[in-house]
């Protein structure tokens, strides 16, 4: 039988606990979901929003799902929460947080869900993993490359480790 399934790209981070573990934990419960097609590197990165918290391990991954958007959302929270995240302040520091920044080429504008992420453009730690995997994907709200939304950002505090 023939499956639907849907592109879609996603930002991992963590700042709390074993960080790669964490990370790789997520990768492992995402793929009950969805084929992982690109992972890109582990970046140790400066934290953004609210500073006074550790540095995090960030990644950018690609994949196909066959969820909808919001059954994807529900998953995701449902990992976030057996990895051991509270929900607290926004920003706050997190075992693993899973942001879906694409989902094929779907605007979406809900309370609770907004894709493409609204803050990916702005964003050092998820740009340049993103432009590692996928530098020619087009983000629908501005119609631009990750690499032209890469060109137009500071590239500080994003590291990559090996
Ligand atoms: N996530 C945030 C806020 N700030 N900073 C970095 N470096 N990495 C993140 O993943 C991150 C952040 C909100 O989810
Ligand atoms: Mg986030
Ligand atoms: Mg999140």
């Amino acid at each position: 039988m023939q499956v639907t399934s849907y592109t879609v790209y996603l930002s991992l981070g963590s700042n709390l606990g074993d960080r790669r573990g964490n990370l790789t934990a997520a990768l492992q419960r995402l793929r009950e979901v969805m084929e992982l097609h690109s992972i890109s590197s582990v970046y140790e990165t400066e934290p953004v929003g609210y500073l006074d918290q550790p540095y995090f391990l960030n990644l950018v991954c690609c994949g196909k799902t066959w969820l909808s958007a919001e059954e994807l959302l529900q998953y995701i929270k449902s990992i976030e929460g057996a990895l051991g995240r509270k929900s607290s302040f926004r920003n706050a520091p997190r075992p693993i947080d899973i942001d879906i920044l694409l989902y094929e080429d779907l605007r979406l504008q809900q309370e609770h869900l907004a894709i493409p992420h609204p803050r990916m453009a702005e964003r050092a730690f998820v740009l340049i993993p993103l432009v590692e995997i996928s530098p020619h994907v087009v983000d629908p709200v501005s119609g631009r490359t990750a690499e032209e939304l890469l060109s137009t950002i500071s590239q500080e505090g994003v590291k990559k480790i090996v």
